[in-house]
């Protein structure tokens, strides 16, 4: 009897116990629900990618500024491959944010994109990209493993990084931080010969063969910048104009890559004479 009384007790202490956790657990997503709605209202004030502020859900949190051209590339990635939880922190470049104890801390090349994953940390947009899509893309195709299709899509990244973006940066950096109010001809002839040099690599629809691959993605990112001060001729490059038609009419380089490239063609002209 005195056992059975025991045994009875302890079930009680143990629903009790069970109870307490239940309403406890209540509490804690009826607090979270609330944060989603206040998260979902100050996401809905900013564009494309930065869909989540989600603290509870968030894994990824990439550093940039929309009108930077390796930033596009992967916000690109991102919504192409459709990642969700991305959380967006602006690096001001002007007011050298990304000099900061803290950035530099993270990185110490101090660029923009920089990517968290939540302890490991990743910069330089062409080996984001490839991490994005080897460890969240469902589908692989924007960076196959089979060795001569890589091998082409990595020539094409570093023609990125090694010709291409270097032309863009000697473009557009003095009239953001030298105050010149005109592109310097001479950085006009060189985007004039890497336009030359990409016609002659265009020999597919897209910049790595028939399918559209991060070669495209990233070195879009930066031709588009290009034409804003040399705009491609379609007469001279009927195959690069051609090429970035095609790209510029994919949804998701609607989505997030003309509205950072808009800003930045509006801030250049602002500053031309
Ligand atoms: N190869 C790099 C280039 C990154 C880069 O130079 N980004 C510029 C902004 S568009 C930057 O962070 N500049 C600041 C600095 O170099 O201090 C990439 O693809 O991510």
């Amino acid at each position: 009897m005195a056992i059975q009384f025991a045994v009875y007790t302890i079930q009680f202490a143990v629903y009790t116990i069970q109870f307490a956790v239940y309403m406890i657990q209540f509490a804690v997503y009826t607090i979270q629900f609330a944060d989603d709605t206040k998260h979902d209202t100050v996401c809905s004030l900013h564009n494309t990618v930065c869909r989540l502020h989600d603290t509870r859900k968030m894994v990824l949190t990439l550093y940039g500024l929309e009108g930077s051209p390796p930033v596009r590339a992967v916000l690109m990635v991102i919504e192409k491959l459709n990642i969700p939880d991305v959380e967006f922190i602006q690096v001001d470049l002007l007011k050298q944010e990304h000099k900061s104890e803290s950035f530099l801390k993270m990185n110490p090349h101090h660029t923009i994109p920089t990517l968290k994953d939540d302890d490991f940390v990743i910069w330089d947009s062409h080996a984001i990209t490839a991490y994005l899509v080897s460890k969240y893309g469902k589908d692989k195709s924007l960076y196959p493993t089979e060795p001569k299709q890589r091998a082409i899509i990595d020539q094409r990244l570093h023609f990125d990084s090694g010709t291409l973006f270097p032309v863009l940066l000697e473009t557009i950096k003095p009239i953001f931080y030298n105050e010149r109010t005109s592109f310097n001809p001479e950085t006009l002839v060189k985007i004039s010969n890497v336009y030359e040099l990409t016609e002659k690599i265009l020999n597919s629809t897209w910049l790595a063969g028939d399918n559209l691959t991060l070669a495209d993605i990233c070195c879009y990112a930066t031709i588009s910048t290009l034409n804003i001060a040399l705009p491609i001729n379609s007469e001279v490059s009927p195959k690069l104009s051609a090429w970035t038609k095609r790209c510029s009419q994919l949804d998701f380089v609607k989505k997030a890559n003309l509205p950072g490239l808009t800003m930045l063609d509006e801030l250049v002209k602002s500053k031309l004479a």
